[in-house]
């Protein structure tokens, strides 16, 4: 489909702009596993400090590049599936909240040196420039959902079906804004009126719990735009169909439900909240593997497809007919290798969501080990991969340093497998999270040093310099395609190909059921929550 110049710039930018970031996003990753193994044992290191460097990380990885990915995403699935150009104007002014937004966060970590990292918890308080640029971010991403739902009206006057990706990318959406609620709460009339100076205390238990309405919700926001790319891209790039529509709705339909109504489970060491509610909230995390099942057994169907398709007969043997070292279908490694670390991550993920199984990995290395997998392994995979596909075809340029750029995710695949082992064994021992550990732990000339930990602390430094590697190939591949020359029509065209099944239920093609309960889980799920929280801390 041909696009106005605009709507491709527009898309252009939301997509390269957060992956030059991602260049200093990922150096701090590194940076991290160094000070972590001890290579590094310092405060700081060329003028950044260890927490600035984390809140770097945190803040330019899971929010900036996940929200303005969602938003160019979203942008070019709303434009390419219900074939009528969005509201331009509207998305740029999007766009131009995002990025100054984003620059204000960026002065307020790299000259104010705020190092609260991406949670912000009080009672850290950060300079009012730090919640003002996340504002914006959030505020910008909203304004881009707004701004597709007048062009998906006039499209459902005409057409009764939803397209499959809408469904999924406005999921992703309504779930996004639901959340933020919480947390524009939090920062708005908490942390800001503090940092402000206007108040001179604020209920810190009561912010979390904010925040976790909202910290939860959030994976599910980074996640649904990768299924969208799971369940309507790669079917077409293995040449296969999607095995069921309906169960894909449904997915989407359950994470809108169960997104939110869970976010205790990161507080489930938080006092003062009842331990019924920690329990209730626990079990429900519990139901998100309903849907991820159901994704894995549709996403196996349409590999077997694909693989019988091939030529293949035996039980298993279409395992091996896929095309995982095809140059020309290099997107499938992206995803492949996403699932595989995928699966590592949400089996970890039963420990955490394990009310007390959890307390032995609070706060350890566990909890970034297992993340990792999740959000750095399918997610991040997905991202990488769906922006590059979207720029070669806005773009009209082919895709350069072809073997290279197949290379990325098999490394990673592997770099994030022995960090995330490194990791989590080493937090089951007790190693901590967020802590300098070159100066304490890893620093045979301090008191605290451990040396049964070195060995984890290794282990993960290197998984984390193979995804380093993996991510300098990625950049490089990215900017020379990006700087190649043009030879072929700039056309945004998101593939897809006919499902295997498809029910066409009316409301699976509908929100109102599903966002209605949602909040009345949300209400059942958190009236407690809250009436403890103000009880435990007099309010
Ligand atoms: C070269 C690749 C990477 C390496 C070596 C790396 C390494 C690390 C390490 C060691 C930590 C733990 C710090 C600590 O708690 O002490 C961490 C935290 C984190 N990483 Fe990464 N990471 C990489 C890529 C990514 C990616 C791609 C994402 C997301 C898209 C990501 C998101 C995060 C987040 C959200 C945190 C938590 C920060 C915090 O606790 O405030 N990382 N990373
Ligand atoms: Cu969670």
């Amino acid at each position: 489909m041909k696009i106005s110049k605009s709507l491709k710039n527009l898309i252009f930018w939301e997509i390269t702009f957060p992956m030059i970031l991602l260049i200093f996003g990922i150096y701090h990753g590194f940076m991290q596993v160094l000070y972590r193994a001890g290579i590094i044992k310092s405060f700081d290191f060329l003028g950044i400090t260890y927490y600035q460097g984390l809140t770097l990380h945190g803040v330019i990885n899971a929010i900036v590049l996940t929200t303005f990915f969602g938003v160019a995403f979203g942008n070019a699935i709303v434009s390419y599936f219900l074939k009528r150009e969005i509201n331009l104007k509207i998305a740029w002014f999007s766009f131009w909240l995002m990025f100054v937004g984003t620059l204000i966060t960026a002065y307020s970590i790299l000259i104010q040196k705020t190092d609260v990292l991406y949670t912000f918890y009080p009672p850290l308080v950060a300079p009012p420039t730090f919640y003002l640029g996340v504002v914006l971010i959030v505020i910008g991403s909203w304004i881009a959902f707004f701004n597709w739902i007048p062009t998906y009206l006039n499209y459902k006057k005409e057409n009764k079906e939803t397209p499959l990706a809408v469904y999924g990318i406005f999921s992703a959406f309504i779930i996004w804004f639901l959340c933020t609620i919480p947390v524009a709460i939090e920062i708005l009339f908490m942390l800001l009126p503090k940092s402000l100076g206007i108040v001179k205390e604020i209920n810190n238990l009561l912010a979390r719990t904010l925040f976790w309405m909202f910290g939860h919700a959030l994976v599910y926001f980074w996640l649904l735009p990768i299924y969208v790319g799971l369940y309507v891209i790669m079917p077409k790039t293995i040449n296969s169909k999607l095995f069921s529509e309906t169960f894909a709705r449904l997915t989407f339909a359950l994470f809108i439900i169960f997104s939110i109504p869970v976010g205790v489970h990161h507080q489930f060491a938080d006092p003062g909240i009842g331990t019924i509610w920690k329990l209730i909230q626990g079990f429900l995390t519990f139901i998100v593997a309903i849907p991820s099942f159901i994704t894995a057994f549709t996403i196996s169907a349409t590999l077997e497809y694909a693989g019988r398709k091939n030529g293949s007969n035996g039980l298993f043997s279409w395992l091996f007919k896929l095309p995982y070292f095809d140059k020309e279908k290099w997107l499938f490694a992206y995803f492949i290798s996403g699932l595989i670390v995928f699966i590592f991550g949400g089996i970890t993920g039963i420990v955490n969501a394990s009310y007390n199984v959890n307390l032995v990995v609070h706060n350890t290395s566990y909890v970034p080990g297992h993340f990792h997998l999740t959000l750095g392994g399918l997610v991040f995979l997905g991202i990488i991969g769906i922006s590059l596909h979207l720029i070669t075809k806005i773009t009209g340029k082919e895709i350069q340093l072809k073997f290279l750029n197949l290379l990325v995710p098999y490394l990673w695949l592997i770099g994030s497998l022995i960090f995330g082992f490194g990791m989590m064994a080493g937090g089951i021992l007790g190693i901590p999270r967020r802590t300098n550990m070159g100066l304490t732990y890893s620093n045979p000339d301090s008191p605290l040093f451990n040396p049964h930990w070195q060995v984890w602390n290794y282990i993960s430094f290197l998984g984390g310099t193979i995804m380093f590697l993996a991510m300098v190939i990625y950049f490089i591949v990215f900017f020379s395609t990006i700087f190649s020359k043009k030879i072929k029509e700039e056309i945004l065209e998101i593939e897809s190909s006919e499902p295997y099944e498809n029910g066409h239920n009316k409301i699976l093609n509908e929100f109102k059921l599903w966002l209605f309960l949602a909040i009345i889980l949300i209400i059942l799920a958190y009236t407690f929550v809250y009436y403890d929280v103000f009880r435990a801390t007099g309010g």
